[in-house]
């Protein structure tokens, strides 16, 4: 069974994320502004039903998915793109893949050493995100 990644997280570092988001076409305006936040992310689990919200002062994302089912999201207030999401344990890691106008975009989440650790990907860019239990 994989460590739990249920619980209240702070974003404690933040690599690339400047990369990540110049692939997904954000403008310079959005990017300084995102740039300085401390991300939070708030994990919930029911079954195979997961909540995950990332948490800021600036705007909130709050995804729902089902484990093993592919279904459309609207990344609303991020890049704002309509994707196809499908999110899968593959050994310890919860893998999502977002098919979509963006090529090789996706996420994926595990526990380290008591931390969240999150790379987001898309078009070769690569952001490394840590977190600590709140
Ligand atoms: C991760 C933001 C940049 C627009 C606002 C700044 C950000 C945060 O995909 C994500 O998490 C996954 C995995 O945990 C679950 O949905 C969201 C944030 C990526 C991309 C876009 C800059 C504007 C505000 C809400």
């Amino acid at each position: 069974m994989p460590a739990s990644i249920c619980g209240t997280w702070e974003m404690i570092s933040n690599v690339n994320f400047e990369g990540y988001m110049i692939a997904l076409g954000i403008g310079p305006y959005l990017r300084k502004i995102a740039l300085r936040l401390k991300l939070k992310k708030v994990i919930e689990q029911q079954g195979d039903l997961y909540v995950i919200k990332t948490v800021s002062t600036f705007k909130n994302y709050t995804f729902s998915f089902k484990l093993n089912q592919e279904f459309e999201e609207f990344t609303q207030g991020l890049d704002n793109r309509h994707v196809k999401s499908l999110v899968t344990w593959e050994g310890n890691k919860l893998v999502c893949v977002q098919t979509g106008e963006k090529k090789n975009r996706g996420w994926t989440h595990w526990i380290e050493d008591d931390k969240l650790h999150l790379e987001l990907y898309c078009e070769g860019e690569l952001c490394r995100q840590v977190f600590k239990k709140k």
